[in-house]
């Protein structure tokens, strides 16, 4: 039986929406509790957790022969492959990839609710609720934004839930619907039925890239193999919700050579320094594993999802070693990759909102 690690039910929401949407379908598994004593590097928490998985977070999804799936979205992808009579996208293909589009959305956004408002079920917290309302518009677009989705789903599938039968994405709202109960959040009539409704399930969580493998089967966009269709979608998700440091301090600019800035970046930020460590680890581990040319072999999704990374690594000269400067090359070679990246310089215009380190080219 596989088994689900997770964090505090109080407080870990992330765990709670593959433990929610496994309970709630009928998924049989083994609930490994780690408690959060801190997130230190010495913690138990992180020796424990780390022992399951490079990027030492809950959940994690470890299969009967030890084989780690995680990150949420990825979580949820493997289980809806391995249980299709179980449609947790649901049936409609449409309707599917909205709710991947949700899913993603939710994955990746919202980070003024998130830490506003952090999951907290045992408690009631009104004045503070209302005090992050009236202090952070931020917090008030968030919600507007949720409000805004939901309502839209609801009218257009007529409920119970977001998108008719539970779905993932109400396993990914779940822990939404929490914060606005313990804070208060005030919602339309229309949202707190679903609310009331959702509470008395379990649970949500989803991604987008597989709406797109879903709509081409017959082109292998993830791995044929399952174990490294799992690996793909981990290292997207992760990609997806992760590597800020490198996002924020090396906008991609593609018709750009900045190695100068990128070198300052480099001494001046180790956040920086360890989101290109980890993506030298799992681009190493990967072109070993599966012999190249690309990270999984041959071309999947998951190059697609680095391809903005190489991008990056090429503009600012970061600094990697031989056999990643080599990946790089050949992401940047492949005909589609190499369309975009003449598109991008065919374009010649010049958005300094984009651009924090220069006033012109
Ligand atoms: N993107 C990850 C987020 C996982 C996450 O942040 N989990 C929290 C617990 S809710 C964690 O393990 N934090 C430990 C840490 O930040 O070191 C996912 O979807 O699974």
């Amino acid at each position: 039986m596989p088994k689900l690690y997770i964090g505090n039910k109080n407080y870990s929401s992330w765990s709670m929406r593959p433990w929610v949407l496994m309970k709630q379908v009928g998924i049989p598994f083994e609930e490994v509790m780690v408690r959060f004593d801190s997130f230190d590097a010495g913690s138990a928490f992180k020796q424990a957790v780390a022992a399951q998985n490079p990027v030492g977070k809950v959940p994690v999804l470890v299969e009967d022969d030890g084989f780690a799936v995680w990150d949420t979205l990825a979580i949820a992808e493997t289980l809806a492959e391995q249980f299709p009579e179980k449609q947790l996208w649901g049936t409609d293909p449409r309707a599917r990839a909205r709710a991947r589009s949700v899913c993603a959305e939710m994955h990746s956004g919202f980070g003024a609710l998130r830490s506003a408002c952090p999951m907290n079920i045992e408690a009631s917290l009104p004045a503070v609720g209302a005090l992050a309302l009236r202090d952070q518009p931020a917090v008030r677009t968030d919600l507007a934004r949720l409000v805004a989705m939901w309502s839209e789903l609801l009218a257009q599938h007529g409920g119970p839930m977001l998108f008719g039968a539970f779905t993932i994405a109400d396993a990914y709202f779940a822990p939404v619907v929490m914060r606005i109960r313990t804070y208060a959040l005030p919602v339309p009539a229309p949202v707190a039925a679903y609310i009331e409704r959702l509470c008395a399930l379990p649970g949500v969580k989803a991604w987008i890239n597989d709406a797109v493998a879903e709509t081409w089967p017959d082109r292998q966009l993830w791995p044929a193999d399952a174990k490294a269709r799992a690996r793909a979608r981990s290292v997207c998700a992760e990609m997806h919700s992760g590597f800020t440091a490198l996002r924020s301090h090396c906008p991609m600019n593609i018709e750009a050579s900045l190695p100068d800035t990128g070198a300052l970046i480099w001494r001046d930020q180790p956040g920086v320094r360890a989101d290109v460590q980890r993506l030298v680890d799992m681009c190493s581990g990967l072109l070993q594993e599966h012999g190249g040319p690309l990270l999984f072999g041959e071309f999947t999704v998951a190059d697609a999802y680095f391809a903005p990374v190489c991008m990056r690594l090429h503009t600012y000269a970061l600094p990697v070693p031989a056999p990643i400067q080599a990946y790089v090359n050949r992401v940047r070679a492949l005909p589609g990759v190499k369309a975009w990246i003449d598109e991008a310089q065919a374009e010649k215009d010049f958005l300094d909102f984009e651009e924090p380190y220069r006033l012109r080219r």
